[in-house]
């Protein structure tokens, strides 16, 4: 199990984090997603053999949320 905190920018209210939550949870190995509106943060615990940081992040910006950059 991995555990890894995306920045993610665009969560404004509950709402998103539904959003969110709801698509990155029908992804196979994923184990936990938790938003943390404050920190503009998204905490997953995945299955590195059954999924990657890659789809989980793709996930998130195919649902309409833009990645942090650096
Ligand atoms: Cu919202």
């Amino acid at each position: 199990m991995k555990q890894k905190s995306v920045k993610v920018e665009g969560m404004t209210c509950q709402h998103c984090v539904q959003t969110i939550t709801e698509a990155l949870k029908k992804i196979p190995g994923l184990d936990s997603v938790v938003v943390d509106l404050d920190k503009k943060e998204v905490d997953v615990k995945f299955d590195e053999n059954e999924t990657s940081l890659q789809e989980i992040t793709g996930k998130i910006v195919e649902v309409g949320f833009e990645l942090q950059k650096n």
